[in-house]
């Protein structure tokens, strides 16, 4: 690959309706889009689902714009020619942090390569299977008649698995919930960090009502006092914002701080690191999944893709683009069958086109490079 050409968006989209979680509420997603672009002119896509603020990542807009400005796109295209997104990672080895502002660019160079090899990114990347399963996440509504309301309408368009959001006095209540109305449905909750091991007895409680797994209880820089928790719990941990790289993954099944991890592409830095966790996690018998960012349709292309290793058992954070956006940025939008399963699509790379004239309505900043 001979890159001429990288940009970086700053793409702002409303979504359809606001999300909320334990850090807060989301009314318009952020991130920002990349697109190399090789000599021959095939370009492919990446996106760090960062936000305008440090909310669930320190990493931000702003942080992003300028380590790919300081730090990383004038480095990419010192790089003469690559034949592997790898390579880009060695590259940008000494700069420590910024996963998201990393992954934005290796999962470009991943769509590009698979769109130069002619396969299917799922392919390339080692992928089993032309479907996913797909488990919808649903933010804090604070309102039970509504929550009721969301979780049938989820079930009742196929998906696979329920996921609510909790947060300190939004937890067993909603859970009790929504077994009394629908039964043994597979359902999960997610903290996003918001709790202590001062707070057991809600864990205890939560641990009555045979939940697939709880995600992220704890502190999201916290393995040991996970690792005690879990001891106490028959439900599974999974954790999200504690595991970062490999490393944390070993760390995590050292201690027995989780029994499934969910892998975030964008917060462990690509597809690359995505896989050394697959790897890992495969080898040491913890099942994992892969969590979303509310994406476009651009980093949904690549969660799909990652969704497709073999390690992947339960469903994933992946919802189709109706769930988010009135109009995504691709084509043909992501979407999920009765079945509760999105199909890959079997063209080369991300398997969508970025409409350009959809894209040019959200675009708050552009920096090209050269
Ligand atoms: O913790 O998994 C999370 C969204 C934004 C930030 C963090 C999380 C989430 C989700 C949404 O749960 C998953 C999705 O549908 O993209
Ligand atoms: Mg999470």
């Amino acid at each position: 690959m001979e890159l001429r050409k990288v940009i970086a968006y700053h793409v702002v989209m409303r979504l359809k309706a606001p999300f909320e979680t334990s850090f807060g509420k989301t009314y318009d997603r952020h991130c920002v889009l990349v697109e190399v672009e090789e000599k021959g002119g095939e370009v492919g896509w990446g996106e760090a689902p960062v936000d305008d603020g440090p909310w669930y990542s320190y990493e931000t807009v702003e942080t992003t714009l300028y380590i790919y400005k300081r730090y990383m796109i004038p480095k990419l295209l010192e790089l003469r020619s690559l034949t592997h997104p790898r390579e880009f990672l060695e590259f940008v080895e000494n700069v420590r942090g910024y996963r998201m502002a990393k992954a934005g660019i290796e999962m470009a160079l991943w769509d590009l390569k698979a769109k130069l090899d002619g396969v299917p990114l799922y392919k390339e990347i080692g992928g089993v299977r032309n479907f996913i399963t797909s488990g919808v996440s649903i933010g804090i509504i604070g309102d039970e008649r509504a929550l009721i309301k969301a979780v049938g309408k989820y079930l009742e368009a196929g998906y696979r698995r329920i996921k609510i959001k909790i947060k300190q006095g939004w937890d067993v209540g909603p859970v009790k919930l929504i077994r009394k109305e629908f039964g043994e449905i597979p359902l999960q909750v997610d903290a996003n960090a918001a709790y202590t091991l001062n707070h057991l007895n809600v864990f205890k409680e939560l641990d009555n009502y045979s939940l697939l797994m709880i995600e992220q209880p704890l502190n999201y820089e916290d393995l040991s006092d996970h690792a005690e928790l879990q001891s106490q719990l028959k439900t599974n941990i999974c954790l999200d914002e504690s595991i970062k790289s490999v490393h944390d993954a070993k760390a995590a099944a050292k201690l027995g701080s989780c029994k499934v991890i969910n892998i975030k592409p964008a917060r462990v830095g690509g597809l690359y690191e995505s896989k050394l966790i697959h790897d890992f996690t495969m080898s040491s018998g913890i099942p994992v999944w892969i969590g979303g960012m509310l994406e476009t349709g651009v980093g949904r292309g690549h969660l799909v893709a990652a969704a497709t290793l073999p390690n992947v058992r339960y469903p994933s954070d992946i919802s189709g683009s109706d769930r988010y956006w009135d109009e995504d940025l691709v084509e043909p939008p992501w979407t999920v069958g009765r079945d509760g399963t999105i199909m890959l699509p079997e063209k080369s790379g991300i398997g969508v086109e970025v409409i350009r004239e959809r894209l040019n309505k959200y675009i708050n900043a552009k920096m090209e490079f050269p």
